[in-house]
């Protein structure tokens, strides 16, 4: 087994830290192959020769090329199963895969006005009544996650659904999103996990991708 994550700068590409953080904390070693996007002139063509999807991030094992960023988290889970990436209990599980793929295929007006920055900061952004829907959403299903299990993270312990929604832990600070109760107490916790500390240093020493940086100017 020879892992490498083909990824986006981790400060903007949300889909890549999602795996990155499963695979930090399965404890499998990889490497880390970062593409600049739509900064490095031959990104696209780079991004090609790993995935026809044209899309980051991949995850290369040996002749296998796995894309899509919760088939990733899948395989990671599969390779590293004493890390119990999903929740052991069936009911939780399925609630957590759930979750996972309502991430991966939802909240597009969170994902489209709240583009992730995370080392950018604003107050004075005002989410649209639809981002604003999605927010409460969140809230909602964190909410729903931390009741039933008492937290700290969505199921206990950290899992892939943490890391599916870690970005939008990020989005919620990059752009003064407030938060109370459970909500508030989820990102707390999930600022202090170490992986997460980890990535926050990866992060700062992203290239720059101007037309992302371009709200914050
Ligand atoms: N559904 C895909 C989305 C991947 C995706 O959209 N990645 C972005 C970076 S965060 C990308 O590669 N963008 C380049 C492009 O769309 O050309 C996943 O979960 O991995």
């Amino acid at each position: 087994m020879s892992l490498r994550l083909v990824v986006g700068p981790l400060n903007y590409s949300s889909w890549s830290v999602r795996p990155w953080l499963a695979l930090k904390y399965s404890g499998l070693p990889f490497k880390t192959h970062t593409i600049d996007l739509f900064v490095d002139p031959e990104w696209h063509s780079k991004v090609l020769q790993f995935s026809g999807a044209g899309k980051v991030p991949v995850l290369i094992d040996d002749s296998l090329s796995v894309h899509e960023s919760l088939a990733i988290c899948e395989y990671v889970n599969e390779l590293a199963p004493d890390a119990k990436l999903w929740p052991e209990d069936r009911a939780q599980r399925a609630r957590a895969r759930a979750i996972s793929s309502e991430m991966l295929g939802g909240f597009p007006y969170l994902r489209g006005e709240l583009g992730m920055n995370g080392r950018a900061r604003t107050h004075s952004f005002r989410p649209s009544a639809e981002a604003q829907k999605e927010v409460a959403r969140v809230s909602e299903v964190w909410s729903a996650s931390l009741q039933s299990l008492g937290g700290p993270y969505l199921f206990g312990h950290f899992t892939i659904a943490d890391c599916m929604y870690f970005p939008v832990v990020s989005r919620f600070r990059t752009y003064g999103v407030e938060l109370t109760g459970d909500a508030a107490d989820y990102c707390a916790t999930m600022w202090e996990h170490p992986i997460v500390n980890e990535w926050e240093k990866l992060a700062a020493d992203s290239v720059a991708i101007p037309q992302y940086d371009a709200p914050f100017v």
